[in-house]
Parts: structure tokens; C-alpha cells; sequence
């Protein structure tokens, strides 16, 4: 007995170390918090043997991408393997299993095999970004890095809270170019985040050709807030975004602001003012003066066929039509031309997203209403059978700036420091805003101030994280004071992605 006793000592002595020095599954630094999260003792190793096993063909794309992501700091070949892989070597498996939501993911690590099962690509696509943050961040890193890379032992059981998260990018106060929006999407994509609206027409430029109305980019997309350059999406541009944000589960939603926010429409096309004279080029700040003439038929066939090149190159659901801040059309006039547009819409086989003001018209099924400034209008939406999306201006918008200290940004919804962006949950946000009538979340980046990436990175980083966790975590999981010991973990994974962020004295980075 006496023996036994020693034994068992000796056993625990050597094994306690090795668990000490692993953290826990549960204490993991993921961004979004995973529903769920079971601890095991041990951990999983990547060594030079380690081997990417895809239990289907059609997840082959997914186990390349996975071995992109971590040859090049582990310096590791990683080979891809079917079922005919080395069973003695460790092994990161990716399998369907028909058990979770389309969105949802289940990642098992055992000593030997880590293995990410989903029902859908998208769905294995968000267990190997969990997989990411389980890993020590340098894995970013692009050279080889003396570094071992373990997990530690256990189960995470994840799916959102939420289908729809997302970004909305401003690419008309001052044009992005294509390979911004890239590397926005990649960034975008490492936090879950399922769309990116962009916003692409505004008083100060246009930026998206339309082959039958050339002028749009050509004059009107020439220049920008504080009069740049400009600049403008080709269809084969705007393709390409759409393509690499499909491989990263990222829906493009598109927008055309109408029937306000359109100077640069109308400084293009005389035939689209109800006086027949094409407007001057704008490149100040100030909204709220420009309007298509609602009550000309060739508006009509403008929209139709802005709406009809659009639809046939977006594979997504959703065509954004704006409607915000028409302080320039009649209310009556307002009203008829919403009915109108999202016909339009409708006709092209889409389905209408506009801010909360168009909750004024007539809403179609199907049409959503995005909150951002008015409750009232949200309400009135929910009252004609809208869902809302979720964009309130205090807590929601990234070009506010964060404290009276920041160089870039607005501040007419009040500084929004990263708790603020975090602070707050979607159905506690208003009264008669439930649940059941929320769509999910969306963070607009307007761009009056910013003109380079480093000042997109700057405004969006780290806020866009905190929305992407509201998003997918449901709110009694989230507390202020532990998001924030994970954020000081992923600041060092976005220093390692050279991202631009702001290093908010809140955190302790
Ligand atoms: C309001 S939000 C706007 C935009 C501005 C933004 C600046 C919305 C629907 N309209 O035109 O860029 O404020 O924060």
C-alpha cells in the first residue's frame, strides 16, 4: 500500500509540472469566446511529423489553406494526407459531421490528433481560425520561429449567436483600393466576421463602373473629400474583392445611396437633376443637400440599371440602397421613391438592406432596416415587419475617435473607447428591439478622415473585435474584464500581422 502511495506521488510529481506549464483549454486567448470549452489533461505538439489529414475531397482547399497559414513559422512541411495518414504522428484533421449549425464548429484535441469537424466549409473554416488563437501568436510570423507550438487538451463546442456580423467600409469620402479591402477581409475574416458592406457611392465620388452609365466613375468618381484623386472599382475589380472574400466566408453587400448622398451621380448626368443641370464636383463634408429628382421617369431607369449591373456581379442576398440623410427630398416624395427602389431591388432577385429612415416607406418582406441612428424609425421597421440590423452611432461606429487625444476620426455620437465598443449587448440595447427582430450587428467605417490603410487599421483595431465577439458570444458568457486579458493577447497577434491598432490604455498589451 505504502508502495502503491509512493508511486502514485512519484506519477504526480512529474506530471504536475507538465500540466502547470500548458494553460488550460478553457483559459485560451479566442476572439470571439467559444460557446463552450471542456479542459483534458495534456496537450497536442506540432513537430516536423505533424500531417493535415482532409476526411473529404471537398475539404481539400480548406486543409491547403490551413498548411499556408502554419508552414511558414513552424517551418514544418505539414503534408496533406487523406485517410491513408501515418497514425503514429500528430495529426490536425479536418471531417464533416452533419451535428452542428451552418455556421457552428467543434474542435477535439487529444495528444496525438487535433480534429475540426463541421457541417459546412464555413463552418470548418471558423474551427482552423479558433485554431489560430489556440496557437502562440508568433505563428503570423512569416520566418521560421524557435517556438513550440501546443495546445492544450480538450473539446470547444462553438457556433454565433448571431448570422449576421459585419463590417461596413466607406470607399467613397475616400477611395481603398482593392488590395485594402483584401487585407481588410483577411483581418476581418481571423475574427469571424461573415460580411463586409461596402459603401460605394457618396456625394464625393462614385466607385463603382456601371457600363452603361460611364460618366459615374469616369467624372464623377475623379475625386474625394478635401479634393484627392478619387478613384474606382472596375467590374473585374469589384469581382476580384467579391472572389477573395468568398474564400474567406465573407459576403459582399454593395451600396448605392440614394435618393440623398448622390452628388456625384448628379455632377455626372444632367438628365438626373430635376433641372437638367449637372451639379459641381464636391469634396467637403457637409451631407444632406444633394437628391436624384424622384419624380422623373429617367431616375427610374438610371436605378434600374445601376441596380441591374450590380445584382448580376453580387452573389450575395443583399443590395444596399442607402436612404439616409435625404434632407433634400420632399418626405412625401421620399416615401414613393423607397417603394420604388426596393422593387427595383427586388426585380433584380435581391433583397433590400437600407438605413432605419427608409422604415418611413412601405417595406417589402425581407427588407432589413439598419439601426443607426433613430430607435423610433427601428421600431417603426419592426412595426411593418422588418428585422433591424444593429449599427447604433455610440457604440457601433469606428470612425468615431476614441478619446479627445485621437488625430483621426469624427466625434458627433461621442468618443467610443474599446470598452464602450464593447460594453453593450444587441437585444438589451433598446426597448421593443428584441431578439427575434435582430439580424445581428454591423460596424460602419465612414471615411471623411481617413485616407490610408495604417488609418483604416487605426480606427478599426481593435473596436472591430469587440463587435465581433457581441456578435457570436452570447452576452452572459462576456465580461469586460476577461475580453480584455484576451485582447491583450491578440494585440501581440496583431502586431505580428504588422496591423496598425490603437494601443488603448485600457489594456494592459
Ligand atoms: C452619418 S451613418 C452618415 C454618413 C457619415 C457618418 C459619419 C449614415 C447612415 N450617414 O454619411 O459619413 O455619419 O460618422
Amino acid at each position: 500500500m505504502r508502495h502503491l502511495l509512493i508511486t502514485v506521488l512519484c506519477i504526480l510529481s512529474f506530471s504536475i509540472p507538465t500540466i502547470e506549464a500548458q494553460n488550460l483549454l478553457s483559459e485560451n486567448t479566442v476572439i470571439p469566446k467559444p460557446f463552450e470549452v471542456v479542459n483534458r489533461d495534456g496537450f497536442f505538439s506540432l513537430n516536423s511529423s505533424a500531417q493535415i489529414k482532409f476526411e473529404d475531397v471537398r475539404l481539400r482547399p480548406l486543409a491547403h489553406y490551413l498548411q499556408d497559414l502554419l508552414s511558414p513559422a513552424t517551418g514544418f512541411d505539414l503534408s496533406l494526407r487523406d485517410i491513408n495518414y501515418v497514425k503514429d504522428n500528430p495529426v490536425i484533421a479536418l471531417a464533416y459531421s452533419d451535428e452542428m449549425t451552418e455556421e457552428g464548429y467543434q474542435i477535439d484535441i487529444r495528444k496525438t490528433e487535433t480534429r475540426i469537424v463541421a457541417s459546412t466549409n464555413k463552418g470548418i473554416f471558423y474551427g482552423i481560425q479558433t485554431l489560430r488563437h489556440l496557437l502562440h501568436e508568433s505563428i503570423e510570423l512569416n520566418d521560421i520561429q524557435d517556438q513550440e507550438y501546443n495546445i492544450a487538451c480538450g473539446v470547444i463546442k462553438d457556433q454565433p449567436d448571431y448570422s449576421y456580423r459585419g463590417a461596413m467600409l466607406d470607399v467613397a469620402r475616400h477611395f481603398f483600393k482593392k488590395e485594402d479591402v483584401m487585407r481588410y477581409v483577411d483581418l476581418l475574416a481571423l475574427y469571424k466576421i461573415n460580411t463586409l458592406h461596402l459603401h460605394l457611392t457618396d456625394d464625393q465620388g462614385w466607385r463603382i463602373e456601371i457600363k452603361s452609365w460611364p460618366n459615374l466613375t469616369a467624372h464623377g468618381g475623379s475625386t474625394a473629400v478635401g479634393g484627392g484623386d478619387g478613384g474606382f472599382y472596375t467590374q473585374e475589380d469589384y469581382r476580384d474583392i467579391i472572389q477573395y472574400a468568398e474564400k474567406r466566408f465573407i459576403t459582399i453587400i454593395p451600396e448605392i445611396d440614394m435618393p440623398g448622398h448622390t452628388n456625384s451621380a448628379l455632377s455626372s448626368y444632367a438628365v438626373l437633376n430635376c433641372d437638367h443641370k449637372t451639379t459641381e464636383l464636391y469634396t467637403k463634408m457637409r451631407v444632406g443637400f444633394s437628391t436624384l429628382c424622384t419624380t422623373s421617369d429617367s431616375t427610374y431607369i438610371f436605378i434600374d440599371d445601376v441596380i441591374r449591373e450590380l445584382a448580376e456581379m453580387t452573389p450575395g442576398p443583399y443590395i444596399h440602397i442607402g436612404g439616409d440623410e435625404s434632407d433634400a427630398t420632399p418626405i412625401d416624395e421620399y416615401i414613393t421613391f423607397i417603394d420604388k427602389a426596393q422593387t427595383i431591388v427586388n426585380n433584380h432577385g435581391k433583397k433590400v438592406l437600407g438605413w432605419d429612415e427608409i422604415a418611413h416607406s412601405k417595406l417589402y418582406p425581407n427588407t432589413i432596416v439598419q439601426f443607426w441612428r433613430k430607435e423610433k424609425n427601428a421600431l417603426m421597421g419592426i412595426e411593418k415587419g422588418a428585422k433591424v440590423l444593429m449599427s447604433p452611432a455610440n457604440n457601433a461606429y469606428l470612425d468615431m475617435k476614441y478619446d479627445a487625444n485621437t488625430k483621426i476620426g469624427l466625434r458627433w455620437a461621442g468618443y467610443t473607447d474599446i470598452d464602450e465598443a464593447y460594453n453593450w449587448s444587441l437585444e438589451d440595447f433598446a426597448d421593443g428591439i428584441d431578439k427575434e427582430d435582430i439580424i445581428g450587428i454591423e460596424a460602419p467605417l465612414w471615411a471623411e478622415t481617413i485616407v490610408t490603410i495604417e488609418d483604416l487599421e487605426f480606427l478599426a483595431f481593435p473596436r472591430i473585435i469587440g463587435i465581433a465577439e457581441i456578435g457570436w458570444t452570447p452576452t452572459r458568457l462576456r465580461q469586460w474584464d476577461d475580453y480584455k486579458l484576451r485582447l491583450a493577447v491578440q494585440g501581440k497577434r496583431l502586431t505580428n500581422l504588422g496591423v496598425n491598432f490603437y494601443h488603448s490604455p485600457l489594456v494592459d498589451w
